[in-house]
Formats: structure tokens, sequence, C-alpha cells
């Protein structure tokens, strides 16, 4: 039999073994890849018909994870321990059970990750293509940083806290932990109301969520809330680490600076109505009143205003906007009712937050496809 030819590699696609590939864009007619296709059944998004739910189920919530989950089994006599060091008085040692027997806070806190919306960008950086489904929203139950490094004491001149989490991988070259770093001022603010978590909507953390410990980090865009927490270090200087100045920046062109991809941008999100079609989702639904609802949050402020076109932007109606005044980093709910008439539509929804943040209707662009608010816009069929 005739041995295949080894079909050539496309032209994009980083050489075999290279682990040291520099982040780039997508071609102008190249599709997303098998690279990208792995990623993004790894990282899965919220089936948008859970946006339903006030809290979302574990499991439908969107998950995010740059290398492997780690393995943490969760039960009596496994050892895991976080220890908070650095510039402190009092170093400490903390297993779970520890955390858990002080003082507990539940915050309600819609996650988004920072490259929602990437895959709409053109160019298209290549990374976890996602689309507009990466947010959940969970009751996150733990012990407030504040209290913990209250705790250890931390000393004058401390400038960052860096919290590092047990997975390990490689990334454009860098071989790494996953870390990231808060200011002492925002890990300290009960403002901000930064934890350390170990209950996810009332359970002990899912392994893709963090199990057993993980920092949440509410209005900040998910990359921020370091999961599989191992380490708090409290340090006299900037923190310099990948995650932190390399990935995660506002960009026009590799090689700048850039600026810290920080807190979350407004976004609101209609469940899908009506019912889809298999392949393409576009919706289907009947003449008459369509109940449109939906989600939307801003880490900014809270959600101020909902918008909805159902006539290619032209007008906008407003929606009424639910928001929990007890829960200002939670998600907001929405409705507005739609009369609709046979034909074909496209529905766009915008949400505006109390800071004037408004989403935009032409996609924001930087070379690492973060902080893409661009507008949702559902495709549908209104049948005669
Ligand atoms: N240790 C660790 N923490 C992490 C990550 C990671 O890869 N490793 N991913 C971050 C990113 S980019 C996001 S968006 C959120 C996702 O949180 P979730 O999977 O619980 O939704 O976790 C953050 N915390
Ligand atoms: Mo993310």
């Amino acid at each position: 039999m005739e041995q295949a030819e080894p079909r050539p590699r496309p032209e994009h696609a980083p050489a075999l073994g290279d682990v040291s590939a520099p982040g780039r864009l997508a071609g102008p007619d190249e599709g997303i890849s098998g690279a990208e296709l792995a990623l993004a059944t790894r990282n899965h998004g919220l089936p948008l018909e859970a946006l339903r739910h006030d809290t979302t189920p574990p499991g439908l919530h969107y998950v995010l994870v740059h290398y492997d989950i780690p393995y943490a089994p969760d039960g009596p006599g496994d050892r895991w321990t976080l220890t908070v060091e650095g510039l402190v008085d009092r170093p400490l040692t903390l297993d779970p059970a520890a955390l858990r027997e002080r003082p507990a806070v539940t915050h309600r806190v819609t996650l988004e990750c920072a490259g929602n919306g990437r895959a709409r960008l053109a160019p298209r950086p290549v990374s976890q293509p996602w689309l507009t489904e990466a947010v959940g929203t969970a009751d996150w139950t733990g012990v407030p940083l504040a209290d913990l490094l209250a705790e250890a004491g931390v000393r004058p001149g401390a400038v960052d806290v860096v919290a590092t989490g047990a997975d390990h991988g490689v990334e454009r070259g860098v071989e790494q932990d996953y870390a990231r770093s808060l200011s002492v001022a925002a890990a300290t603010d009960p403002a901000r109301g930064v934890l350390v978590a170990y209950a996810m909507n009332g359970a002990p953390l899912p392994p893709q969520h963090g199990r057993p410990l993980r920092l949440v980090v509410p209005g900040w865009y998910g990359m921020a809330s370091v999961k599989w927490l191992r380490t708090l270090t409290v340090t006299d200087t900037p923190f310099t680490g990948f995650q932190q100045t390399v990935a995660y920046r506002y960009r026009q062109a590799s090689g700048e600076p850039g600026d810290p991809v920080t807190l979350i941008a407004p976004r609101a999100l209609m469940v899908p109505p009506g019912f889809p079609d298999f392949m393409t989702r576009t919706r289907v639904v009947r003449p008459g009143p369509v109940p449109l609802t939906g989600r939307a949050w801003s880490g900014h402020a809270p959600v101020a205003r909902v918008e909805v076109s159902w006539d290619g932007e032209r007008t906008w109606t407003d929606a009424e906007v639910t928001a929990d005044p007890v829960r200002p980093w939670a998600w907001a709910a929405w409705h507005v009712t739609w009369h609709a008439r046979p034909g074909p539509y496209t529905l766009t929804v915008r949400a505006t937050d109390g800071a004037g943040h408004t989403q935009p209707l032409t996609a924001p662009w930087n070379r690492g496809g973060f902080g893409n608010n661009l507008v949702q816009r559902v495709e549908l069929l209104c049948l005669a």
C-alpha cells in the first residue's frame, strides 16, 4: 500500500514542538485552527439560555484554564496549604479547614474572561476563541483577603500582593506558575471585597473553578481571580510576572508596554428568544409578543440602562433593569417585550453603566483581543 504523504503544515502554524511561539494574529481568511478548537473545548462558555439563572449552576458557568487543572481532592486528610508570606510580620500557613473556621462572607459576583468577544475581532488574535459567552455569576464564600493580610500584618513599604496558583505551564516560551498581583490598596479595599473563596454556590469549589481555594476579585476581569491558590506574597516592588506585564495588556502593537487589563467593561446579553435552528443557531419565533430577557453587568459601576433594537439599530427601546443594590458585583436582570411580525431580524442589546460607559457598535480592537464588549446581535426569523 502506498504511504500517504505527510500533509504540509499550514504556513501560519507554529513549528512542531515550538513552545516559544509569540502571540499572533490570524490571517485574513484563516479559520479557527485545531489548536484554538482544542482550547475552546476545554474552556467552555455559558450556554446563553443559562442567563435565566440568578446564579449560574456550576457546570454552566464559563471555565478558563491556561494550563492543566491541578489534581486536588477536597476531603479529610487531603493536604493543601495556603501560605501568606513576604513583607508581613507573621507569615501564615493555612489549610482549607483553618480558613473555614474563620468568619466567612459570601459575595455574589459576575466573572467574565477578559478575552470574551475575541473571536469577533478582525484580525483575530489567535487564542481562546470566545464569542460572547465567557461569563457566569456565583455566590462565592470565603475569607476576606483583607482579614488574612491584617492577621499576617502587612509591613510598611508593601506594594503588591502576588497570588500564585498550583498550575504550571509554558506560555510564549516562559515557563511559569500562574500568578497575578493586586496592589495592597486593592487587595484590602473593603469596597472591592476580594475573597479567598472555598465555596461556590454553597458547595466546595469544583476542580475546574479552583478547588480547594481561589481568589475572587469582584468587578475585575477573571484573570485576577487566581484559582488553586497556593501562595500570597506581599512584595515591596511591583510584580512583573508574565500574566501581569506580558499577557493581559491593552496594546495596539506587540512590543508596546500597553495598559493593564483591570475592570470589566459593561455588557448586556440576551437569553436567545424562541427556539434555535440546530446548525446555525438562528432563532425562530412566532408572531406576537416576544418577551426579551437577559443580564447586564459592568465592573466600573452598576448598570444604569439597557436598550434593545429590533430595527437594525435605527431605534432603541429601554428595557426594565432590575439591579440588586446589596449585590453590586452581580449582574442585573433586564426585560422588555417585543411585538414580532413575520420576517428576518437582527436584535441588538446594549448596556450603559452608571459611570457613563456604553457598549460600542463596532468592536474595540487590541492585539490580545481583550475587553471586546461589542454589542450582542441575535439573528432571528419570525415565522408567518
Ligand atoms: N491558577 C489559575 N487561575 C486562573 C486561571 C488559570 O489559568 N490558572 N485563569 C484565569 C482566567 S483568565 C479566568 S477568566 C478565570 C476563570 O475562572 P473560572 O474558570 O472559574 O470561570 O480564572 C482565572 N484564574
Ligand atoms: Mo480569562
